[in-house]
């Protein structure tokens, strides 16, 4: 456990790019964090990396869709795809992001899963679920962070997740997560690692 997290402490900013063409090439093993924009995925990704300022947190998305390429290791990325769900971009732009992240949901080899980020108070959206089909439809392992459980009782917390496992027959990995009080690393963490090495 120690050494996961050692070497998740070794991620690096790598690029940024607009379009889902430019992903490096050198990768051979990646997962992507998508959600809505404020459920925490800045915040998500310094935490599992042990780093203060990674990723910007609380900041506006602007309209510029930016996909942020994050190296843990040689081969081995975290990819932080643009929050969905917020009124900045028109129709176009996001139907446009849209069948952008679906391309590259479907198309692109070295992904293995993509983690959901989401606000353990709230519902899955309908983006939520359609990325979990997705996923699933691809071939790929979805995953739902419930983020955010300090804000709620460990009770409250529990209960949520048991209605997420539940609505997916057990078959989408949750779990609770906060990344304030960095409750939830070690079991995410475990999970993480293991996916990029099978
Ligand atoms: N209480 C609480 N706030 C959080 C947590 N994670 C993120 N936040 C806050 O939620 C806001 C959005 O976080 P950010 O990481 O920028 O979300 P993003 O838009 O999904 O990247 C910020 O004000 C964070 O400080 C958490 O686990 N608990
Ligand atoms: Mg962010």
């Amino acid at each position: 456990m120690q050494d996961i997290f050692k070497l998740f402490n070794k991620t690096q900013f790598f690029k940024s790019a607009t379009m889902l063409s430019q992903c490096p090439a050198q990768s051979t093993a990646e997962v992507a964090i998508i959600g809505r924009s404020n459920t925490g995925k800045s915040s998500f990704i310094n935490v599992i990396c042990n780093q203060k300022s990674l990723c910007r947190v609380g900041k506006t998305p602007g309209r510029t869709q930016h996909i942020n390429f994050f190296n843990i290791i040689d081969n081995w990325f975290i990819v932080d795809l643009p929050g969905f769900g917020f009124a900045k971009i028109s129709k176009k732009l996001q139907q446009a992001w849209h069948k952008e992240l679906n391309n590259y949901l479907k198309k692109r080899d070295a992904l293995k899963a993509v983690f959901i980020i989401v606000d353990i108070r709230r519902d899955l959206t309908p983006d939520d679920e359609d990325i979990i089909k997705m996923a699933i439809e691809y071939n790929l392992l979805p995953v739902i962070i419930l983020n955010k459980a300090d804000k709620i009782s460990k009770s409250a917390a529990k209960n949520q997740l048991m209605i997420h496992q539940k609505h997916y027959n057990n078959e989408v990995p949750c779990f609770i997560f906060s990344a304030t009080k960095k409750q939830g690393i070690d079991a995410v963490l475990e999970k993480f690692y293991n996916i990029l090495v099978n």
